[in-house]
């Protein structure tokens, strides 16, 4: 005999083991915040200032230590070299410690320097392309001393004219320079390699696609991985399955999570299309590559114009929880049923439902189990920190994108 109410309590039951792992995966999945995005910043048109901006990284890190406070899963700032270039790097290393967080992936910058007008590891002449590579080298130097594992590797390089230079030599040239920083990385330590279609070169990029950085990586072997940039692709390129074959391949190093609208736009993650970022998150799920022993790093690249960046970073933060629990939430079984029996429409539904589900009270109850205010957003706002680093941070240079 079916006991109704037997059933119902065994179903709650189900339902609350699997809210605890999916609790348990949030709780889990760290995002990566970039120095940059408290920085100043702007388009080529204009650069508008905003108040209250750090004047070094070891503000930028008090900064983001604020975004974790709130938010709980950001404990880790990637810096940008030479943007935050300080005198002692295992000291900046030891203040973020003390403020709760840790240095993470060392951005190169191989893009401002006039003598990378033509590029920098392909350029043509061989003196730059050492210049280049010694940069590279030092920023190595500098994981050494913050403790960092990732070197994040995205190159300007390219052509504007048909002719301009040779692009199967340019390709040599970068696979060289490559190896030489491979072969200077420590036991821990990794390469990730960023590829971006188009600017600031308008004809050919050297690393323009994952196929291109994916090449690189295998060529240069296992700690040599490529990172997925949400902005650096055409119009209408399916994210997903670039990731979904990178994590086959064993090769997604991380992202740079950020929304565009027309190309390169740096928007926050989850503003322009929350869809296309649950769909990726999804790909990430369904291969168990969301915590942080997958090696899979959830970083941010973005840049906050017109809105205030703290607040900023924190909207960015929950919205890529909230892809992430939408992805956690597909039923699995239900979805590899539907699969393996051609049931377009009910598996495009399994899905779709995970995707409508309001997350926003889940997430809720989730930081108050962690001690964290239910909506870290207006935490921050009401904490005062705010108005406090306005009135604090008076004289010396704000931060932007300039050494
Ligand atoms: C590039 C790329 C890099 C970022 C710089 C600021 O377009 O996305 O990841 O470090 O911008
Ligand atoms: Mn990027």
């Amino acid at each position: 005999m079916i006991d109704a109410g037997m059933n119902r309590f065994n179903f709650q039951e189900q339902e609350m083991r699997d809210l605890t792992v999916v609790k348990d995966a949030l709780k889990n999945h760290q995002i990566e915040l970039p120095s940059w995005a408290f920085g100043n910043s702007g388009t080529r048109f204009k650069v508008f200032t905003q108040p209250g901006v750090p004047r070094n990284a070891f503000e930028k890190a008090a900064d983001a230590a604020q975004v974790h406070k709130h938010t709980g899963v950001a404990p880790a700032m990637a810096i940008h070299i030479p943007w935050d270039k300080v005198d002692d790097y295992a000291r900046l290393g030891a203040h973020a410690r003390d403020l709760g967080i840790r240095i993470g992936t060392v951005n190169s910058n191989t893009f401002q320097d006039d003598d990378y007008k033509l590029g920098s590891v392909c350029h043509p002449d061989p003196q730059i392309r050492k210049k280049a590579v010694a940069h590279l080298l030092e920023c190595v130097d500098i994981m050494d001393a913050t403790g960092s594992r990732d070197l994040k590797l995205w190159f300007a390089d390219g052509t504007n004219y048909p002719g301009q230079d040779d692009i199967s030599a340019r390709q040599d040239r970068l696979a060289e320079a490559l190896r030489a920083v491979y072969e200077r990385l420590g036991e821990d330590q990794r390469m990730v390699l960023e590829y971006k279609l188009f600017e600031p070169s308008f004809y050919a990029t050297d690393v323009p696609d994952w196929g291109t950085a994916l090449v690189n990586c295998v060529a240069l072997g296992p700690k040599a991985l490529v990172v997925v940039d949400t902005g650096h692709h055409a119009p209408g390129v399916n994210i997903e399955f670039i990731v979904a074959m990178l994590l086959r391949a064993g090769k997604l190093g991380g992202f740079d999570f950020n929304s565009r609208f027309y190309a390169d736009d740096d928007l926050m993650v989850g503003a322009a299309d929350p869809f296309q970022l649950f769909r990726i998150m999804h790909e990430v799920v369904r291969a168990g590559a969301l915590a942080l022993s997958s090696g899979v790093t959830f970083m941010l690249d973005q840049c906050h114009n017109i809105e205030p960046k703290i607040p900023g970073e924190i909207r960015s933060v929950m919205n890529v929880q909230e892809a992430v629990a939408k992805a956690l939430l597909v039923d699995v079984e239900g979805l590899a049923a539907a699969q393996a029996a051609g049931d377009v429409l009910g598996a495009n539904a399994v899905l779709m439902d995970a995707y409508s589900t309001d997350v926003r009270p889940l997430l809720g109850d989730l930081r108050e189990e962690m001690g964290l205010p239910r909506d870290p957003y207006r935490a921050y706002l009401a904490s005062g920190y705010g108005e406090q680093i306005i009135a604090g941070r008076v004289g010396g240079t704000a931060a932007g994108w300039g050494a």
